[in-house]
């Protein structure tokens, strides 16, 4: 099913005939020549400023320059298919004055050091960017209220190990439940994971500073099912009420999808944190089954004793010599990613 994308920085939402119009004219005074005709020659962009992307709405895009003016911008014609999304370095030409109603333009993206996609559809596996360039990625999951899904944690390590970006784990909401040392989070006690820099375990109230230190001068994305209290936290940690918030059904447990596109927000000196809208599930069907593994370094030795070209689900397979609870739940969230890709 083709859907429409919040990122969709090809057309220009029905509520933007203003835009649209700012456009048209902009074309007109900037890719033509004086006498009316087109110029065939590459437009110069040798003066185009770098902007980094901090949402991006309905073909909208929101940059912060270098001198921390903040302007709005629209893909240029020439970049065709590709896409912008927050975290990107653009590089932007035109009214770069930040005054209301001006409109500059995108006419290039910066190499990208990694990308985060979304899956989309489940079934069809379609899979959208929906961040670039990040340092961390702040895997959140609620005590309760969404239930917390070792799935989604799996899946998203496997996507931080891929791409290079340093996990983190932070659980919210443990003043719903019973035993904040919820059991939930020892099996990923043995990645490697630091307690404190990388692992966290909040309520509404709970000192932030650690995190706060974790993210200071990095580019740190929030990623977590529906109403897990990403918004909310991020609100926390800058001292506002910047993100809309909203509540969880009493009865499913799920979250309302509140937020509905990424969104930048400076922290500290230089980071960046980037909340972004609830997903349901991360793609992984793009990475190679060898990398899966990296995600899995507690079990790298035994699965380095295994009969060549073991499919990790058979009689001779080492991992069933594990026993440790821990590992065990590991194991079963290996066996569930290469069965699922
Ligand atoms: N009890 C409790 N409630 C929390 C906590 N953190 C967030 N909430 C509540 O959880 C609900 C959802 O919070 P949001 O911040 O909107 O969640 P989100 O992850 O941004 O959700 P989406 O934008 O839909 O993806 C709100 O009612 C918050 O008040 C917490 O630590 N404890
Ligand atoms: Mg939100
Ligand atoms: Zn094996």
């Amino acid at each position: 099913m083709a859907r429409r994308s919040e990122n969709d920085d090809s057309g220009i939402g029905h509520d933007s005939k203003h835009a649209k119009l700012r456009i048209k004219d902009r074309r007109r005074t900037g890719s033509q020549s004086k006498s009316g005709a087109r110029t065939k020659d590459r437009p110069d962009y040798s003066k185009a400023q770098t902007g980094f992307v901090t949402t991006v709405d309905r073909g909208r895009i929101t940059c912060r320059l270098n001198n921390g003016e903040q302007i709005l911008a629209m893909k240029a014609r020439e970049l065709g298919k590709k896409s912008i999304v927050v975290g990107d370095q653009v590089g932007l030409v035109g009214n770069l004055s930040g005054t209301d109603g001006t409109l500059a333009r995108a006419v290039s993206v910066g190499v990208r050091r990694n990308t985060l996609t979304r899956t989309i559809d489940d079934e069809a596996n379609f899979e959208r960017q929906i961040v670039a360039n990040v340092d961390q990625m702040a895997i959140m999951i609620a005590a309760t209220n969404p239930e917390p899904r070792h799935g989604f944690v799996d899946r998203a390590l496997v996507v931080a190990f891929d791409q290079g970006i340093k996990p983190l784990i932070i659980m919210t909401k443990i003043d719903l439940i019973a035993n904040p040392n919820s059991e939930f989070l020892e099996p990923y006690l043995d990645l490697g994971l630091k307690n404190d820099e990388q692992i966290f375990i909040f309520d509404k109230g709970s000192d932030l500073s650690k995190l706060h230190k974790t993210l200071s001068n990095q580019t740190t994305v929030f990623i977590g099912h529906s109403g897990v209290g990403k918004s909310s936290l991020v609100n926390r940690l800058i001292g506002s009420d910047q993100r809309a918030v909203g509540s969880v059904n009493e009865n499913t447990g799920r979250g309302r999808h509140t937020s509905s596109s990424a969104f930048a927000i400076p922290v500290g000196q230089t980071g960046w944190i980037i909340d972004t809208p609830g997903v349901r599930s991360f793609g992984i069907s793009h990475i190679k089954i060898n990398r899966i593994f990296h995600a899995f370094p507690e079990l790298e030795a035994t699965l380095n004793r295994c009969p060549k070209n073991c499919s990790h689900d058979e009689a001779a397979c080492e991992l069933n010599q594990i026993s440790a609870a821990n590992l065990l739940t590991r194991v079963q969230s290996l066996r569930r990613l290469l069965a699922s890709i």
